[in-house]
């Protein structure tokens, strides 16, 4: 009886530590939020591309305010970024393939017209230069190109 008391205390005990390890990442998570340092490449969910307006991957400062495809997008002139009122077409500075296989193609005109790059998946740019900035019409994953 002794030995089960006492694990039952030690079970206890991991729970304690547990809650307050993850009090302490719930607090952590909602100070990012508050600030412009929550822009990431991590915003964009697994799966898919995601482009952002501003350079750094942030749209007028926030990360999630993103345009995402999985299989492909043939006019950002009909996508805002999310939350935001701002165009998605030839606005695009800083970009994410977070796909699981494949690379992604992106096109200075609609319908895959007249490539820009090609961004193989885990690849990302924080700030498309040149002729590649401001300049993405459509975006099309390999399978779909
Ligand atoms: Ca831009
Ligand atoms: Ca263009």
């Amino acid at each position: 009886m002794d030995q089960i008391t006492s694990r039952r205390d030690g079970a206890r005990k991991r729970v304690t530590v547990a809650a307050i390890g993850a009090a302490a990442l719930v607090s952590a998570s909602v100070a990012g939020i508050a600030g412009p340092a929550s822009a990431a490449l991590s915003d964009c969910p697994s799966s898919y591309l995601c482009i952002w307006k501003d350079a750094s991957f942030a749209t007028a400062g926030s990360g999630t305010a993103y345009v995402k495809f999985q299989q492909y997008i043939p006019d950002y002139a009909t996508w805002d970024y999310a939350g935001t009122s701002y165009d998605a077409n030839n606005s695009a500075t800083s970009i994410y393939n977070h796909g699981v296989t494949e690379t992604a193609y992106m096109y200075a005109e609609d319908n895959k017209d007249t490539l820009l790059f090609d961004i193989p998946r885990g690849n990302s740019n924080w700030a498309l230069g040149g002729n590649q900035g401001d300049n993405i019409e459509s975006g099309y994953y390999h399978s779909f190109n």
